[in-house]
Parts: structure tokens; C-alpha cells; sequence
């Protein structure tokens, strides 16, 4: 089945659909899915972590994943929730869940989601719908408001005219301060960070801020990337090419590094889904992506355990 009371697991679904496919699993999957409202938004959206778990404890390696705080990339809000859906209805044999917790936020800016399905016009929005005080200018952009090495590069300061806004200060919004609490507060047991974008078919690790140099250990981001990509080629999808963010293009306040650089969370990734259609990558073609995605997610998974 694809289709649970209208919310459909191939398909994009609205801020309110997703609400209600969060709350209808915990409660007919209580002993396995707990829901936490981890903040609100700007615009007063609760913004919910699913937890997804095998013990009542719930003290395993931990992995977070988010989703969706660039409003026009739908594809990862749709990855994100197909993901719980998998982890769910295959828990009983799932390996990925054997002694691995998952957390996963699966729609972290839902005010510019919402705001980028509410016409046309406004389908590429990128950034959260917060006033910046300047007439008709809104919105920051979420991967440059994370406060480790803020404003070093690849950001603006202009409110009005620039998609990367960094914000007034590091973690001006409440959506990435939300994310951040989370990474916090499990921080001991979050072995890997993974963040949902579009487009490209990369997966990106740290340093963001710059290409002049990799971090310490950089290798093992690196090997790990490439496992995932093996995977999801196994399953007839598209490789993920490994790189770091600043060898790419140089860009800080991204949520990769301040897992990797602030928190000390030893795997993070920026990982950018879909290799055509750029910000439009059609619905009907969801079914066939997102199970491949999900095989890469067990590479993951796999790597977490041996750890
Ligand atoms: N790409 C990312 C962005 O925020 C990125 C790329 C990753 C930049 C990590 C910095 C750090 O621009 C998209 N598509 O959003
Ligand atoms: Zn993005």
C-alpha cells in the first residue's frame, strides 16, 4: 500500500498531510515510533522528530537525518518520509534497526514548504518566511544561519535580494536552532548526521566553509560516501559523487559543519538527491528513486554498527 489516509509515501504531500502520517504511525506503531515536538516555526508550524527504535531504552549509536529546510527541494521531505515509512512497516527484519536508533525530522522549514506550494509563482522559494524588518524582504537561508564559522564565505548579508541571507545572527531562526537543540541533546549517541537536499547526486561532507583544506580524518567521510553511492548503484540507481562542500563551492553556516565541527558528530553529510529536473523532479518518478535512496540509507546503517 502507498496510500494512507491521502498521504501518499511516492508522492509530495502538504505540511498537514505529513502531520497527520506522523501522528497516525506512532500511535498504531507506539512500541516502535515516538513523536517529539523538537521547536516551532517562524510562522508557528510545529516542527516534529520521529524516533524510531527497537528498544524501550533507546540508548543505541543514534542517526539523525533531516529534511527540508530549503523549502523548494521536495524531494527530501518525500525521502525523509519514506524512510520512516520503510523503517516502520520492515522493522521486524530490518538490519538498519538492530542496535541503530533513528531520529529523523522530516520537514525542518515548513513555513517556506508551504509557502512554495502555495502558487507558481512562489514554487522556487528557498528560504524560511521569518521578517527581516525591510519591506517585502523575507526569509533566511538555513544552511548559512548554523553558527560554526558564520558569515566566512559563500553567504550575504542582503535580506532582500540574496537566496543565501545568513541571517542576522547565527540561529536567528527557530527552525535551525530546533535542529541544533536536537544534534545537542543527543549528541553523545548521534554517530552519523545526514541532511536531505536537492539537486545534483552529490554527497557532501565537511569543511563546508572552505576548500583550502579537508578535515582531520576526511578519509573515512570519504570511504563511507562512496559505500553509500556502491549501494544505491546495486539497486539500478545513480551513483552519489563524494566530495567536500568547499572543494565544491565554499559555503558556511551549513548544518553539516556544525554537526562535524561544533558538535563532534564523527559522519556528516549534505546529501543532495536527484541527478535531472532540478528543483521539479516529477512525482510519478518517486517510486522509482526513493527505494534505491533507501539502500544507501542501510549502507549507512551498516557502517554505524561496525563502528
Ligand atoms: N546545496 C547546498 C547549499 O546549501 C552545501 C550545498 C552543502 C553548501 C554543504 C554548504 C555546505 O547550497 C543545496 N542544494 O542547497
Ligand atoms: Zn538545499
Amino acid at each position: 500500500r502507498r496510500v494512507f489516509n491521502g498521504f501518499n509515501v511516492f508522492g509530495y504531500n502538504s505540511y498537514s498531510g505529513i502531520q497527520d502520517f506522523i501522528q497516525g504511525l506512532a500511535k498504531k506503531h507506539s512500541h516502535l515510533v515516538t513523536v517529539e515536538p523538537a521547536g516551532t516555526s517562524y510562522q508557528g508550524r510545529v516542527l516534529n522528530l520521529v524516533k524510531i527504535s527497537k528498544s524501550p531504552q533507546g540508548n543505541n549509536p543514534a542517526i539523525f537525518v533531516d529534511a527540508g529546510i530549503h523549502a523548494r527541494e521536495w524531494v527530501a521531505p518525500a525521502m525523509a518520509l519514506y524512510l520512516t515509512h520503510r523503517l516502520v512497516l520492515g522493522a521486524d527484519k530490518a538490519e538498519e534497526l538492530n542496535g541503530v536508533d533513528w531520529y529523523i525530522m522530516p520537514l525542518v522549514n515548513p513555513d517556506g514548504y508551504e509557502f512554495s506550494r502555495s502558487s507558481p509563482a512562489n514554487r522556487l522559494w528557498r528560504k524560511t518566511r521569518s521578517r527581516s524588518g525591510l519591506l517585502n524582504c523575507y526569509g533566511v537561508d538555513g544552511n548559512r544561519n548554523y553558527g560554526f564559522k558564520w558569515g566566512a564565505s559563500g553567504t550575504s548579508s542582503d535580506p532582500c535580494n540574496a537566496e543565501t541571507y545568513a541571517g542576522p545572527r547565527p540561529f536567528s531562526e527557530p527552525e535551525t536552532a530546533a535542529v541544533k537543540n536536537v544534534m545537542e541533546k543527543y549528541s553523545r549517541r548521534i554517530k552519523l548526521y545526514v541532511s536531505l537536499h536537492a539537486y545534483g547526486q552529490y554527497l557532501v561532507y565537511p569543511w563546508g566553509y572552505t576548500g583550502e583544506f579537508l578535515p582531520q580524518g576526511w578519509e573515512r567521510l570519504d570511504r563511507l560516501a562512496r559505500k553509500v553511492s556502491s549501494a544505491v548503484v546495486r539497486a539500478g540507481g545513480e551513483p552519489f559523487k563524494a566530495t567536500s562542500a568547499g572543494r565544491w563551492y565554499a559555503a558556511a553556516g551549513g548544518s553539516d559543519d556544525y554537526a562535524f565541527g561544533a558538535v563532534g558528530i564523527p559522519y556528516s553529510y549534505t546529501m543532495e538527491l536527484t541527478r535531472n529536473y532540478e528543483f521539479n523532479f516529477p512525482e510519478r518518478l518517486l517510486a522509482s528513486v526513493l527505494p534505491r535512496y533507501y539502500e544507501g540509507f542501510k549502507a549507512f546503517a551498516a557502517q554505524i554498527k561496525k563502528e
